[in-house]
């Protein structure tokens, strides 16, 4: 099957000087298994459930699945939809098909059949693996209808079947005997799997990373968050974010010899067992989550002492409650302000408290190019709010086969246009102030406003649809639908119940629907959809 190629390409004269500088040092992913397999080998790499592998375990699991999944049809070169929770298959997979050069795609847990089949159709998927289950969820179910609608997606492998086989699909215990040895060591400037986009309009786009530049960004991650072999990271959220798996994430913590510990869910309940259990000394959470653990905390009988740092990030942590986690949790706070596309700050653990508490910390890298510009494109003073454009050794330069979304979101000269307005202080620190874009950011998850309201529209009752983002004291933002009904409206419940059932993740539900008769356009006629929005939110937040 003749495919999309996969690249991600640096002028010429960068590349030349990421690689002479050290940045990029050649690493693939199969060099790094390996070489973690024979340093750390006896070390416990990652624990989950009643599971617990060591660096050689993970290493042999990983050829075994590599082996199995050749041996099954797949080619290299092939992409392979990962859809697969907080267990440690996750990592065993993933290393899987980096060993065969399969390449992986990153669904969430949360994706229904509307993302997986746009996540499989736009990468041109011939493989997705999952797990049986997950929080009462059946993954087979799933598969069986993205499968039919795609029937490209030829090989689907199941972790944790203990049902009989469904026809076509594959056990991953039950992958055929490897039939030869394992292709060739990738290039490092290949891409090795594809990320996808927060999805500002309309669906997710797929990120290509090299192994060159992730490994940077991974190892340097894990590096300013001070990782070794004494580290026990906690994944609790889930680990096919980039956050938890890249900053430094469990990516990190396996660079460094440590352990990851796969939490089944990220709240207190799972969380804090097994922070006390396995002497969890750092782990990663969005907004709303630290702020539940901040009010559990207190309460807890588990002995939560051994945690040293918290990072917080995915969408903006408030100065107040940045200021309580020391107190309440007597750990570090590290503030992450990062992308799938590339950049990411952090503030640095030995930062003044007021860094640590005020910002989002500061780029990576020194060869992080960071532009700060106004609306006409000019450079603002420091501290004066702005556009974020970044390009560097670890940023992307375009999507997957996005010709159009390229031309908007990368300027000629190779800058990422972020969509984040944030202001520049002293040392390069930065301070998110908001967005141009028009997504919810609900909870660290990225919602397209676009997306949401194609979907309201095909409810034969509504006439048309507009979704805003609303501040929200505990998610941060959650989304709210201004709906013109056609004739009769809907009930609210009934409508979101209708986006619900057209299958995609249940963070897109709307959290709140306001019909309204019209929406209020000037004597001046048209506005823009963004500037329409903006209004719907304004006076509805006036009128409150
Ligand atoms: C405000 N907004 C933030 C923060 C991300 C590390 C950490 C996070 C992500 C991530 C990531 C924010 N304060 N601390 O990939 O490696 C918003 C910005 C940004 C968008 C990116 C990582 N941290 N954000 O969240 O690709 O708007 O990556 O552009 O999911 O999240 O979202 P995403």
């Amino acid at each position: 099957m003749m495919t999309t190629p996969l690249q991600q390409v640096w002028p010429p004269d960068l590349a030349a000087r990421y690689r002479d500088a050290g940045i990029w040092t050649g690493e693939t992913f199969p060099a790094f298994l390996r070489a973690r397999a024979s340093r750390f080998a006896a070390r416990t790499a990652v624990v989950g459930g009643e599971q617990r592998w060591s660096y050689a375990e993970l290493a042999a699991r990983a050829t075994r699945i590599a082996g199995g999944l050749l041996a099954q049809g797949l080619e290299p070169g092939d992409r392979v939809v990962v859809q697969v929770p907080n267990i440690p298959e996750f990592l065993s997979v993933i290393f899987g098909l980096f060993l065969a050069r399969l390449v992986p795609v990153y669904a969430l847990p949360a994706h229904r059949q509307v993302e997986v089949l746009h996540l499989a159709r736009a990468s041109e998927a011939r493989g997705y693996i999952i797990a049986a289950r997950h929080e009462g969820f059946d993954y087979r179910a799933l598969a069986r209808m993205v499968t039919a609608e795609l029937p490209a997606l030829e090989h689907v492998i199941v972790i944790g079947d203990d049902a009989p086989a469904d026809a076509g699909f594959t056990a991953l215990d039950a992958l055929p005997e490897p039939a030869g040895p394992l292709p060739a060591e990738p290039a490092p400037s290949e891409v090795a799997f594809l990320q996808i986009s927060g999805g500002s309009t309309g669906l997710s786009k797929l990120i290509p990373r090299t192994h060159d530049d992730y490994l940077y960004s991974v190892r340097a991650s894990a590096q300013i968050c001070g990782l070794t072999p004494d580290s026990v990271y906690l994944a609790a959220l889930p680990v096919a974010h980039n956050f938890p798996m890249s900053s430094p994430g469990v990516l990190g913590v396996l660079d460094a010899g440590g352990t990851v510990v796969m939490s089944p869910s990220p709240s207190p309940e799972a969380a804090f067992p097994l922070i006390a259990r396995e002497k969890v000394t750092m782990t990663g959470l969005v907004p709303p989550l630290a702020l539940l653990w901040l009010q559990a905390a207190p309460n807890s009988a588990h002995d939560l002492s051994s945690l040293k740092v918290l990072q917080v990030g995915g969408a903006k942590f408030t100065p107040e409650a940045a200021r309580r986690v020391r107190p309440v949790l007597g750990c570090t706070l590290q503030q992450v302000f990062g992308m799938a596309e590339g950049l990411v700050n952090y503030t640095r653990l030995d930062d003044p408290e007021e860094i640590i508490t005020g910002t989002q910390g500061r780029p990576i890298s020194a060869d992080d190019e960071v532009l700060v510009l106004d609306d006409e494109g000019r450079p603002v003073p420091e501290g004066e709010p702005g556009h974020l454009l970044t390009r560097g050794p670890y940023t992307i330069r375009g999507y997957h086969n996005d010709p159009g979304a390229n031309a908007r979101a990368f300027t000629p000269d190779g800058y990422y246009r972020t969509g984040d307005i944030v202001a520049r202080r002293p040392g390069g620190y930065l301070v998110v102030q908001g967005r141009a874009g028009d997504h919810i950011n609900r909870a660290g998850e990225k919602v397209s406003a676009e997306e949401i309201e194609d979907h309201l529209l095909a409810h034969p009752q509504v006439f048309d649809a507009a979704v805003v983002s609303l501040p929200d004291p505990f998610l941060g933002e959650r989304s709210c639908a201004f709906v013109i009904a056609a004739g009769e409206a809907p009930k609210a419940a009934a409508l979101k119940a209708f986006v619900r059932g057209r299958g995609l993740a249940d963070f897109k539900v709307p959290d709140q629907i306001v019909f309204v008769p019209a929406f209020a356009t000037t004597a001046v006629g048209k506005v823009s959809r963004k500037e329409l929005r903006a209004r719907l939110r304004r006076d509805f937040l006036e009128a409150q």
